[in-house]
């Protein structure tokens, strides 16, 4: 079983491949990484970040593992800098991806309602359409709003509503991150009905937190389990891991304390 994480390497922040890496090996599985982009922290929140591209040095890498002959059982795709990255993804699936295998896209693009810097109306569209390629999405609800074309407020109103439209995108959306009264989760498919799955929480908004669901996700569907299975078992990971950084984080900003809950989720496989 071979992972491949495309995610940007933000250095301090707590998200993309530094949350990645320790989740799906402490699930015990390899994880192979494509770096899309280098930055001092990440976007959301801090100002003054450096942001280094490294579309070219992709181009390379790709190069290079084609004459090894590479084939990954899993391509999960998360933060995408520009538009020439998302149809490296595409490359990525048409000629790295093993028979068989699945292309989970994370389509990291905003949160609480509006896009995060540096992504635009054109990205949305392109990323819909890598969307459609995917086995499985995992939009938090913002995204989830911006690729089915939904007004967030709207859309709040009726989040089974916008799970439905994103139907005629992928076979298998999967909407992270709702917040619900006192509890946080996820609506998804489980054969053809909208289902949820929601745990108590705490209010606030952690970023990172939808990398933390999505890597265990990803670790869960690796070592064998069903998605709807790695839907419960990420859930109760990443809203475990809230509870803790309630009282353990002072500054969102900084990322989920996930690394203590590790053993649980390592239990639950
Ligand atoms: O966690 C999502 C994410 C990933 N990578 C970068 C980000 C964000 C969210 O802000 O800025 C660089």
């Amino acid at each position: 079983m071979r992972v491949l994480a495309v995610n940007d390497v933000s250095c301090i922040g707590k998200c993309s491949l530094s949350v990645t890496l320790p989740i799906v090996s402490a699930c015990g599985i390899t994880c192979d990484v494509l770096p899309t982009s280098l930055l001092s922290t990440h976007t959301g929140g801090f100002t003054g970040y450096t942001f280094r591209d490294l579309t070219e040095d992709m181009r390379g890498v790709l190069a290079h593992w084609k004459t090894l002959g590479v084939q990954f059982d899993i391509i999960y795709s998360g933060y995408l800098g520009s538009v020439e990255q998302i149809r490296l993804v595409e490359q990525l699936k048409n000629e790295f991806l093993a028979k068989g295998g699945k292309l989970i896209v994370d389509p990291v693009m905003g949160d609480s309602g509006k896009l995060y810097d540096r992504f635009d109306n054109d990205f949305v569209c392109h990323m819909r359409e890598l969307c459609k390629l995917a086995d499985y999405i995992l939009p938090n609800f913002t995204e989830a709003c911006f690729l089915s074309g939904t007004d967030y407020l709207l859309g709040s109103k009726n989040p089974a509503n916008v799970l439905e439209k994103l139907k005629s995108i992928n076979p298998c959306p999967i909407i992270t991150g709702v917040h619900e009264g006192d509890e946080i989760g996820v609506y998804y498919f489980e054969n053809e009905k909208c289902k949820k799955y929601f745990l108590p929480s705490t209010p606030g908004f952690f970023c990172g937190a939808g990398d933390v669901f999505a890597s265990a996700f990803v670790g869960c569907l690796a070592t064998g389990k069903d998605a709807f299975s790695a839907v419960k078992i990420a859930t109760d990971f990443t809203t475990a891991s809230i509870r803790r950084s309630a009282t353990e984080v002072e500054d969102k900003r900084f990322g989920l304390n996930f690394e203590k809950e590790l053993p649980q989720l390592i239990r639950a496989l």
